[in-house]
Parts: C-alpha cells; structure tokens; sequence
C-alpha cells in the first residue's frame, strides 16, 4: 500500500461477479487501501453474502480485511434474491471451504459511518456492488456523513440496455429503489456502472481460459465462477459470455480512461409497478434537472480484462 491507495468501503453481496471485483481490489494495494467489506442481502441472503465475502478474503491469503455484515432485507420491501443466476450459495462453481476468519462485531451501517466520521473528509470512497440498503442506512443515521463522502462508485441501474430482473429494472436498484434514490440524492460525486456498461465487459472462451491458465487456486476460482453464471445469460442473451458487472466498480477506480459516460441527472423510479427500480437516466438532457452522476456508456472491454487478468495473476 502507497499514500497514493485511494481508502474504499466495498459493499457487497457476493455473488461471482463481487468475487472478483472483491479480488480485483485485494490484488492491487498500490492503487486502492480497502478499509473493510460490509454485506448486504441481495443476490443471496446475508447470513451467505457475509460468508462468501470471507471466503473470497481467505481464497486471496487476505485474512486481515474486516468483513461486516449489515441490513438482512431491503428498507421497506420484501428481499428479492437471484439464486436463478448465482445459484443456491450465491458463488457456485468451485468448491471452496467454509471462512474460518471471523465477522466483526460491529454493523456494517456503524462501520460505514464511524470510518467516514474517523478518515479525513474527502479521503473514503464507497464501493456498492449490491442493493444501496446499508449506504442509505448509513446517510439516514447519520446525514453529516454524505459530504465526507470523496465519491460513491455505484454498480447499478441501466438506460439503453433497460431491465435485467424486470423489464425495466436492473436487479440492484429493483431490489431497493428507496435506498437507491437515497443514495442518488445525498450530494456527493457518484459514478454509476450501469448495465449499459457492464454487458460489454463480457467473458469468452479466451479471456476465462487467461485466468484458468494461471494455474492458481484464485485463477482457476475465477474460471470456475464465470464458467458456473455465464450458462444463464449465454441462454437468457444469446451472449457469447456473461457480463462481468462489479468488477468494473474497482476496474474504475485503477484506470477510469477504460470507461467513457456522461454526468447527467439519474432519478429512481419508486412508485409504478411496471417501472419500479428503473433509472431514469437524462442521458440526452431533454431536463433541466440538475446533473447527480456519472453515469456510464461504455468501456474498452480488451482493456478491461488485460487489467483484470494481470491483477488477479498477482493473488
Ligand atoms: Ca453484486
């Protein structure tokens, strides 16, 4: 770690795709000083997403990162859950044994709050690579947080490329649209990894065998997971491979020049039923209400896995 390792939070529901975005940022510790991981329900309940989060610390020999776990259901709605994507544990494909490193005590949402109170303003990133329960949780508790916040880098959402869970939604902000319009409306920089993006950072044959050829306990993980969840949107797209969607969160935060997107105004839908959790994105300013995110459009996608493939060789 360098004083140049930008301080992050990655918030998270494990899941394959938040493995390897958890182990894209443990492999590089001169770009990026990961604080803690706290756990949120989302692609599996929270009791397994606080598990895999361990076992993703552990499969990187990185004991010492503080696991937390924090809100078991969305802040009003019933929990929706994908196991039809990441299966019954949320990180089928390899086996791989039970976290023996323990859960801190303390909430994810007081963890949250207590680094941003103890880190000098402007100093700590947050990563959510899951529904925005717990950030929302933690601006609710404690609003003075919002503007020691340096930036919210947000996987999330979808314009062009519309639903994943519904037609209109994408699954992260569906599972909980009033922590999401929360989290869009508390002031700081946020930058968003909307599905737009993500479905261009997909795998193939080539780039999975990249990190099956590594011949390492975490490259063959890699293969493994991404070989388990590409089978559904292989079906579900007629893809030639799955999206990696929370690994380009911290793809982001090493080489931004990989994303091209536009700061404009996102609003989240929390009513209808037929749009609920959509991101209503004035990607071409037909508003003049005032701009909130980034939100992204594209990425080089070569470039993106060169830089993946040649972190995780590091673990
Ligand atoms: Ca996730």
């Amino acid at each position: 770690m360098t004083n140049a390792a930008r301080k992050i939070i990655i918030d998270t529901d494990p899941g394959q795709d938040d493995a390897v975005a958890i182990l894209l940022a443990l492999a590089s510790p001169d770009d990026i000083d990961v604080l803690g991981i706290t756990a949120v329900a989302g692609n599996v309940p929270l009791a397994l997403t606080a598990k895999n989060a361990r076992i993703v610390c552990e499969l990187a020999g990185k004991r010492n990162v503080p696991v937390f776990a924090g809100a078991d259901r969305p802040l009003i709605r019933t929990l929706r859950t994908a196991e039809h994507v990441h299966g019954d544990s949320g990180l089928n494909g390899p086996a791989l044994p039970d976290p023996t490193m323990p859960l801190q005590d303390m909430h994810a949402v007081d963890f949250i709050i207590h680094t941003l109170r103890r880190e000098a303003p402007g100093t700590v990133t947050l990563c959510p690579l899951g529904p925005l329960t717990n950030i929302a949780l933690a601006l609710e508790k404690a609003p003075d947080i919002a503007a020691r916040i340096a930036h919210i880098v947000l996987m999330g959402g979808a314009y062009f490329e519309v639903g994943n869970i519904t037609p209109a939604a994408e699954f992260n902000i569906y599972v909980d649209p009033e922590a999401a319009r929360t989290v869009f409306a508390c002031g700081a920089p946020i930058t968003v990894m909307p599905l737009d993006v993500t479905h261009k950072a997909l795998t193939t044959r080539t780039r999975v065998d990249a990190f099956r050829d590594m011949g390492t306990p975490v490259g063959r993980a890699v293969a493994e997971w991404t070989d388990f969840f590409e089978r559904f949107d292989k079906q579900k797209y007629a893809s030639p491979g799955a999206p990696l969607h929370d690994p380009c969160v911290i793809a982001w935060l090493i080489k931004p020049e990989l994303f091209k997107g536009r700061h404009i105004n996102v609003e989240i839908e929390c009513e209808s039923d037929l749009t609920r959790g959509m991101t209503v994105a004035d990607w071409w300013g037909v508003t003049d209400r005032t701009p909130n995110a980034t939100f992204m459009g594209d990425v080089d996608a070569d470039g993106f896995f060169a830089l993946l493939t040649e972190r995780i060789a590091r673990l």
